[in-house]
């Protein structure tokens, strides 16, 4: 980065506090992770240079012959990879991906029916306010009172509403979902099933989350969460798609371009390319198996000290903690955490009936810390980490009407991130990440 010193410091020095920071914590938002030097190489190449508009070998301008190989190289990677007959690699990243879908299958006012973003679902699958909600009419299921997918429900409110796509995938599930029976319901009420695996493609390719290719008739994912790759997404039809409508693929291809997108990232699709090709190798395997180990070791941990885990642990990559029982609401535990030097995010809980900023939990994963080469052996000590510091946040509260909370909040938060116990926990994890170098 000898350049960029040079041409603008002060951004230079950022990106070095930013990487400081990621080196000396435990990040722990189970949607991100620590991505390969070799995807950050593709992403800093002259691609980003070229404009690219259209698909290989029917390009808008011209110019494009390399980019054409670049981009064909990364479709048949993901094709090989998630064994599905077609993928776009080109849309921008995971929400413009599910508007594509939208827009290639629905028309405007059809119904979409996803799983509630309360309840663990994602702000394109329907919910208020967004897109997915404004342009077409939205229904939207929740869990049972296990925390799990209700089936029976599930079912029933699809005979009754009859929506035009059903989506599964969440982003705070902590249990593996039945692709299988998604696929029957879709079935039975003649819809598309979108199955949005942007959490858990990694774990796909690993083979420790059964896939939905056989039941979905479109797949989304993100590619920088458990895949490791750069920010981008991938749209894949799969043969079922193809059967419902043999016009599935064009119609994604025209929804990308021109319907909503421009020009491709070509880094970005290199970048893909790239992680694509490692995870395809045996270490990648070795790695999302460790993710899904450490996940449910550290469940295990967290569930002696007595935290409240929803649906009572974890089988995959992340783990959602009700914090109720701890007397502290998730934006004080994630602030805390943070001072502590661990990363998670304050997330609902099925059933919260606290407000989105203030809710009653958080959310944390192990796809990062498991790219560092954290182990099972290790999760003990970040579930202690996370008991110390829950204990010394228990009984923060905060006022429930508006002005008041926004002026203890205030002064909480500045307590908080000089709380000395907190900061002492954050020099231990300091000291044992610098044993686990990133990249
Ligand atoms: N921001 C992603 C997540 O954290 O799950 C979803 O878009």
């Amino acid at each position: 980065m000898n350049l960029l010193k040079r041409v603008d410091p002060i951004i230079y020095k950022l990106v070095l506090a930013e990487e400081k920071r990621q080196k000396e914590v435990l990040e722990m938002i189970p949607s991100e992770n620590y991505t390969s030097k070799a995807v950050m190489e593709a992403l800093g190449t002259v691609l980003t240079n070229k404009y690219s508009e259209g698909y290989p070998h029917k390009r808008y301008y011209q110019g494009n012959r390399i980019i054409d190989d670049i981009e064909m190289l990364a479709q048949e990677r993901a094709k090989k990879l998630f064994k599905v007959p077609y993928v776009n690699v080109q849309p921008l990243s995971g929400s413009p991906a599910n508007a594509a879908v939208y827009m290639a299958i629905l028309n405007p006012g059809d119904k979409i029916m996803g799983l509630s973003l309360a309840f663990g679902g994602h702000l394109t699958h329907g919910a208020p306010l967004t897109f997915s909600s404004r342009f077409f009419k939205s229904v939207q299921y929740t869990l049972g009172k296990d925390k799990l997918i209700d089936f029976t429900e599930v079912e029933k409110l699809a005979l009754k509403e009859k929506p035009q796509v059903i989506v599964c995938g969440f982003t705070a599930y902590p249990s593996i979902i039945d692709f299988e029976r998604f696929g029957e319901i879709a079935d039975k009420v003649k819809a598309y099933l979108l199955a949005d695996i942007s959490h858990i493609a990694g774990l796909i390719v690993a083979g420790v989350h059964p896939s939905p290719v056989n039941y979905a008739h479109i797949v989304t994912t993100t590619t920088h969460k458990t895949l490791r790759g750069p920010r981008g997404a991938m749209i894949m039809v799969t043969d079922k798609g193809l059967k419902k409508n043999p016009d599935l693929a064009k119609k994604i291809d025209s929804a990308i371009i021109p319907g909503l997108q421009g020009g491709p990232h070509d880094n970005q699709t290199a970048a893909i390319a790239v992680a694509l090709l490692e995870a395809s190798k045996p270490a990648f395997k070795r790695y999302g198996q460790q993710v899904v180990k450490n996940s449910k070791a550290l469940a295990k941990h967290l569930v002696a000290f007595g935290f409240d885990l929803v649906s009572g642990g974890s089988e995959n990559h992340l783990i959602l903690i009700d914090l109720k029982n701890k007397n502290v609401n998730g934006a004080v535990a994630a602030l805390a955490l943070e001072t502590a030097g661990i990363v998670v995010n304050k997330n609902g809980v099925p059933f919260d009936t606290n407000p989105p900023f203030y809710p009653s939990g958080i959310r944390l994963g192990t796809p990062a810390i498991t790219t560092r080469g954290l182990s099972q052996k290790d999760m003990i000590k970040v579930a202690d980490w996370m008991h110390r510091t829950i204990e010394e946040v228990k009984g923060v509260d905060l006022p429930t009407d508006k002005e008041k909370r926004k002026e203890v909040w205030k002064a909480k938060k500045a307590e908080i991130v000089k709380n000395k116990k907190l900061l002492d926990i954050a020099k231990e994890v300091k000291n044992f990440t610098a044993k686990f170098p990133i990249g």
